[in-house]
């Protein structure tokens, strides 16, 4: 058995996994015989994984790889020819419109080699910064906030923090569904150490629910919270007055702002949505502990007011003068395995590698270090500018790589609009089937997780090794390659890269440069300057700053420990909001506040997930979650399927965007949707759509957050599921969406008019019936090729609940006598919702345990002696649900509730009619 390290590919937490192969010769081991399991000695997770990351391998095995270049006529095209192509295309483009006509947009999962290159291409070569990334739709609030404060973008603390902390804030961040492993630990610490777990979201999520105190702040008042803090800390006192003289600026100016806010706590607490006691006691957690740590991810980066809300946290823990001090400070959770990374090497358009800015000796630097006469002299244009520039025509050519931007930026119909009417549009991918793929003149594959080889940087600065160990599929190349032929097609010198330890040389030894001629850059890499192939490939998991290679390996690494900071001045500086007053969000009468994030098993636009069926399980279909009382001013129903309306879209589409999910936990004001759904998965595409591209003014981040949008009833004739062959694009279908079982794909469907759905693969042959199953009316067709069923449609006007995976295993077979009872067992059986992805547990499995468990305990104990957490314990015992990766705890826990709830009821009503007949 032979082993290789490498980190999982989804979020920030950059957990470390171990894949182990029984064959000796890996490249040729066939994917099916490989094991992959947390890496014990990873100092991110010491072998945790959450499902995501236990689903690694699972992943590989996507419907459709792309293997070739390919044009977008379909044809198939050498490598040779493809890279001529885009230098060709974009040598013209820049000689007939200058450098600023041509663009990159690249991503937080692009490895720090890709990234590197990249930019070295556009900001030395194409003489434009016309290079930004997702990280703008991600991390750059958090980043610019970092800048304006500390001088540069550093995370000061690390993740032993969490068990330093007396009381830990996550705010704005659904942390036990997107870095479960991060928040099992945050579990272990509370546990361990008592410590005060508070989470501040208008929404009662997962995170929430497990959390001593939860805020449930107004959208967007979060920058209220803050700024009051601070008046507070200092109306009581609590201020490290020394700290604040010795190494900070702007004090005066904040502080008599923020007390503007304390002075009427009654008012503060009503513009941020909580009661007065409330407020109160989060404040007071601030001065009755000396170790408090608040960490925040999109609920605060992805607003308006993103940048000036996270100064706010910053300033009152510069205030407490809790920087670079163990368990207390500022942590920005980061969204995507190599964010970091690319922030490294300046793949914003905003930054130059290594932490630059475009200053004059700046640019000098990197002009020498790179040996070109200049490198681009301005910042480029930020992804939503960027794509404007595309829809007006002003870029003209424009390559996208390891991103899906039709689904991800806001308004993205006009995104997609741009692309289509692009002259030149190149995309670097995986799969063929994204929606932008579908637009890309050039299709170029990149090889992926599992094949590509360079390193990435977690949320705490750790530097991570990620290995390549399967064979790279067809002619699928690194994106630093991609990016190489190109630029040496072009007749640039400085990529005759040989291997991305030699990328990583050159872009360690420009940092150890970059160290020498600006000394209070923190960002620094000379340690590593001098690897050999050999050292790279064996790098440990390193965190920066490296300055000599005697660090390797190291970890717990706080900077700022001695209150020095990476501006002019050496001071931190306090940042005055612009505007306390200002909301993300924008309501008026009759609208619902859109908030949009993420589930639990899914990973963005699903191109990487989608395809799991035991991720896909637990959402089959898009929802959108709504307050009952929203429900009620909106005339709909739990079930029902919707499509929305907003300032930016006047929905004039017939499709079903998503389904009605009655949450109590949602406020009234708000309207919930993941942001994962596309039209790849889904007729009604995504949430993007109805989101308009407004950004914060100083990080240029769309506030995707909070948006007013109105929800339209969608009316259906017929609605239900096929099994088997589809025909996509069927008369009058207006729901479609395609979920993949163990054992095949299997489409939700809706139609307008009942013709329509009657006559949805009808045939001549088609075997059909009605029946009333379960209560419900539903209309069956059978379709047979010699004798063996190839689909089965089930019709009925409401939604129809069936056991999926029994109901695909009809198809392919021939049919007997019991075929229909059989069948109509499965309808009767419904279909219990997923609830946790590890262990395949469903809510009804759940309820029946837990079931039992109450008639054992009334049996044994009386009606008078119930406990539910000893009942919830015995559940999980038996079935394992929730104790593997724990990211499905709340919800365990939340679905054994409700049906204890029920059998309470239950024996309540038993009580009283015995009493009656007594
Ligand atoms: N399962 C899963 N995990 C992931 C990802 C994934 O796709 N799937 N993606 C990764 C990436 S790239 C990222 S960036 C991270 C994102 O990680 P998170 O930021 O944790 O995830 P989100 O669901 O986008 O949003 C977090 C929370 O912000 C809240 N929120 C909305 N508006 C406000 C507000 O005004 N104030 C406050 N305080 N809260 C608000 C929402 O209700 C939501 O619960 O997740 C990473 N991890
Ligand atoms: N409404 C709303 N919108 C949002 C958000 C939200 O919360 N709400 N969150 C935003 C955030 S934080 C983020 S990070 C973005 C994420 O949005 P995207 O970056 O658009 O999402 P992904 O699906 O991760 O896209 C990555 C693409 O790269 C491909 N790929 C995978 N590996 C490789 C590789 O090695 N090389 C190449 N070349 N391609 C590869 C995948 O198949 C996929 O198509 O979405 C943003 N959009
Ligand atoms: S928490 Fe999960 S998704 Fe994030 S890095 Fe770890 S295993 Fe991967
Ligand atoms: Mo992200």
């Amino acid at each position: 058995m032979s082993t290789i390290q490498s980190s999982c590919a989804y979020c920030g937490v950059g957990c470390g996994v171990s894949v182990s192969s029984t064959q000796a010769d890996w490249e040729n081991a066939d994917v099916s015989t490989l094991t992959l399991t947390g890496d014990s000695q990873h100092p991110a997770n010491h072998g945790h994984l959450c499902a995501k990351g236990e689903r690694l391998l699972d992943s590989l095995s996507q419907p459709n790889v792309l293997r070739y270049p390919v044009l977008r006529s379909g044809i198939p095209i050498a490598w040779d020819e493809a890279s001529s192509l885009i230098a060709d295309k974009f040598a013209q483009t820049i000689a007939k419109y200058g450098p600023n006509s041509v663009a990159l947009y690249l991503s937080g999962q692009l490895l720090t080699e890709d990234y590197y290159v990249a930019n070295k291409f556009v900001k030395g070569y194409l003489k434009t910064a016309n290079v930004d990334t997702n990280s703008r739709l991600c991390m750059s609030s958090a980043v610019s906030a970092m800048q304006r404060t500390f001088g540069e973008d550093v995370v000061p603390g690390c993740y032993d923090d969490i068990e330093h902390a007396e009381v830990i804030i996550l705010i704005g961040a659904n942390t036990a569904w997107t870095h479960p492993v991060l928040f099992q630990r945050i579990l272990a610490a509370k546990k361990a150490n008592q410590t005060t777990l508070v989470v501040i979201d208008p929404v009662a999520t997962a995170t929430a629910k497990q959390a001593d105190i939860h805020l449930a702040v107004a959208p967007g008042a979060d920058l209220a919270l803050f700024h009051g803090l601070l008046g507070y800390l200092a109306d009581n006192k609590q201020l490290d007055h020394e700290y604040i003289a010795t190494n900070t600026q702007g004090f005066e100016e904040v502080v008599g702002d923020a007390q503007l806010l304390s002075a009427d706590v009654a008012k503060l607490a009503k513009q941020v949505g909580v009661t007065e006691a409330e407020l109160t006691q989060f404040y007071q957690l601030f001065t009755q502990n000396r170790n408090v740590l608040t960490a925040s991810c999109q609920g605060i980066n992805q607003s308006v007011i993103g940048t000036d809300t996270t100064n706010a946290i910053i300033n009152c823990h510069l205030a407490l003068g809790h920087v670079g001090r163990a368990g207390s400070g500022f942590f920005s959770l980061t969204g995507q395995p190599n964010a970091m990374g690319g922030r490294e090497v300046g793949g914003l358009a905003t930054q130059l590698a290594c932490h630059m800015g475009f200053s004059a000796p700046e640019r000098e630097l990197l002009a020498d270090f790179w040996q070109v006469d200049h490198v681009a002299d301005k910042k480029g244009l930020a992804a939503v500018d960027m794509f404007d520039a595309v829809a007006q025509g002003t870029i003209k050519a424009i390559w996208i790589m390891g991103t899906n931007p039709v689904v991800s930026l806001p308004n993205s119909n006009k995104i997609a609009q741009a692309l289509a009417d692009c002259p030149f549009v190149v995309v670097s991918e995986i799969s063929p089937d994204s929606d932008t793929a579908k637009l890309a003149d050039v299709l170029l594959p990149a090889q992926g997780w599992s094949e590509k080889c360079g390193t990435v940087t977690n949320s705490e600065r750790t530097i991570t090794r990620q290995r390549g160990f399967i064979a790279a599929k067809g002619q699928s190349k690194p994106d630093w390659w991609a990016i190489s032929q190109v630029a040496q097609k072009m007749g640039f010198n400085g990529f005759e890269f040989t291997n991305s330890a030699s990328v990583f040389r050159e872009f360690a030894g420009l940092s150890a440069k970059v160290k020498q001629v600006f000394p209070s850059k923190i960002f620094d890499l000379s340690g590593l300057t001098n690897l050999s192939d050999s050292e790279y490939n064996d790098l440990l998991p390193t965190q920066w700053p490296i300055a000599s290679a005697d660090q390797i390996g190291q970890q717990g690494v706080r900077v700022f420990t001695h209150g020095v900071f990476a501006t002019p001045t050496g001071k931190a500086q306090f940042v005055t909001p612009a505007d306390t007053n200002m909301s993300n969000s924008t309501t008026s009468t009759g609208t619902v506040i859109l908030n949009s994030g993420r589930s639990r098993d899914q990973w963005h636009t699903m191109t990487r997930t989608g395809h799991i069926a035991s991720l896909r399980a637990s959402i089959p279909e898009p929802i959108i979650q709504l307050h009952p009382e929203t429900l009620a001013q909106y005339s709909v129903k739990e079930g029902e399927l919707v499509t929305l309306e907003s300032d930016v879209q006047h929905n004039t589409s017939q499709f079903a965007l998503a389904r009605v999910v009655i949450d109590q936990d949602i406020p009234k004001s708000m309207a919930l949707m993941s942001m994962h759904w596309s039209e790849q998965f889904s007729l009604g595409k995504g949430v993007n759509q109805y989101l308009d591209n407004r950004v914060d003014p100083v990080s240029l981040q769309p506030g995707f957050k909070s948006q007013a949008v109105v929800i339209k009833p969608v009316e259906l004739a017929l609605q239900g599921i096929v099994f088997g062959s589809h025909d996509p694009s069927a008369q009058g279908m207006c729901w479609q969406v395609a979920q993949t079982l163990t054992t095949g794909v299997c489409h939700h469907i809706g139609f307008s008019r009942a013709e329509d759905g009657f006559a949805y693969q009808s045939t001549p042959h088609s075997l059909l019936w009605s029946a009333n199953v379960n209560g419900q009316r539903v209309h069956v067709q059978c379709n047979m090729e010699k004798d063996i069923v190839c689909a089965i449609k089930v019709l009925s006007t409401t939604r129809v609940h069936l056991a999926l995976e029994p109901m695909n295993a009809f198809i392919g077979k021939p049919i007997d006598k019991t075929f229909i009872k059989k069948l109509h067992q499965q309808i009767n059986a419904g279909n219990s919702p997923l609830i946790c992805a590890c262990t395949g547990v469903t809510e009804a499995q759940i309820a029946n345990q837990i079931n039992a468990e109450f008639d054992q305990q009334v049996f044994h104990h009386g009606k008078q002696h119930l406990q539910f957490d000893k009942a919830l314990d015995a559940t999980q015992s038996s079935l394992g649900c929730g104790r593997q990766c724990g990211s499905c705890q709340s919800e365990v826990k939340q679905c054994a509730q409700a049906h204890w709830q029920q059998a309470l009821t239950y024996v309540d009503l038993e009580y009283s009619t015995e009493e009656d007949v007594a």
